[in-house]
């Protein structure tokens, strides 16, 4: 997978995405994450890239042309044209099943908006998918693209150490993961449940079935329905 995030804050992405799990997938190449700098793609000499909105109102708008051409430079070296999602709180909220089709593409191009938005000429005439992470608004949309190339990210063979775990965690199946232990076997006068020191497979199995239910109707019971 190659990401390829259109930004006023390349280095907000580039420094939170090469930590950790996702950083250790850079590095085996399992995935590349190009930031590109639209302000680098201002029409003019001083690198502005907003403007007042016509018909008035609050704040500035993201203009046309920087954002095209930042589009422009990174799909012209593509073999083929690439979704572009638009992160906004006006998308479709992102769920584990989008992230899992979206695992399933070359490259994927990020737009990442800020101030009161983008112009919606250059929208209407890239963006293939508008995207948001929830109903909350954020201060703009490199957090969000952050979010979505993690979620995406660890779905992507060979960025995690143990595919299983990508298998059986929340969402993945529909339900919310069951509770987990480690050692001591007693911490603070509280016990690990029994079942799971039995050493009976199949039991620890159905317990932590029944477990994943429990706290999806406790947590979660929109997620039965
Ligand atoms: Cl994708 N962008 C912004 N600015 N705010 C959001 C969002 C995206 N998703 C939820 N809130």
């Amino acid at each position: 997978m190659r990401y390829h995030v259109l930004t006023l804050f390349p280095e907000m992405i580039l420094q939170g995405l090469h930590t950790s799990i996702i950083g250790r997938a850079v590095q085996r190449g399992v995935i590349s994450i190009e930031a590109v700098n639209i302000r680098d793609h201002a029409d003019n000499a001083y690198g502005k890239v907003d403007d007042y909105p016509y018909g008035g109102g609050a704040g500035m708008v993201m203009q046309a042309e920087p954002v095209f051409r930042a589009y422009e430079a990174v799909a012209a070296r593509l073999p083929k044209k690439p979704r572009v999602l638009h992160m906004t709180p006006q998308g479709r909220v992102f769920t584990q099943q989008m992230a899992a089709e979206f695992a399933q593409e070359e490259d994927l191009i990020f737009l990442c908006g800020h101030y009161e938005g983008i112009d919606e000429r250059v929208l209407e005439e890239i963006v293939t998918d508008h995207v948001s992470i929830g109903d909350y608004v954020l201060t703009g949309g490199e957090l969000p693209a952050m979010v979505m190339i993690d979620a995406i990210s660890r779905l992507i063979p060979g960025a995690l150490n143990n595919q299983e775990s990508a298998q059986y965690d929340s969402f993945q199946d529909g339900l919310l993961e069951y509770p987990q232990y480690s050692r001591p076997q007693e911490w603070r006068g509280r016990q690990v449940p029994d079942i799971l020191l039995s050493g009976h497979h199949a039991n620890v199995e159905k317990w932590r079935h029944e477990q994943s239910l429990l706290r999806t109707q406790q947590r979660r019971p929109d997620l039965l329905k």
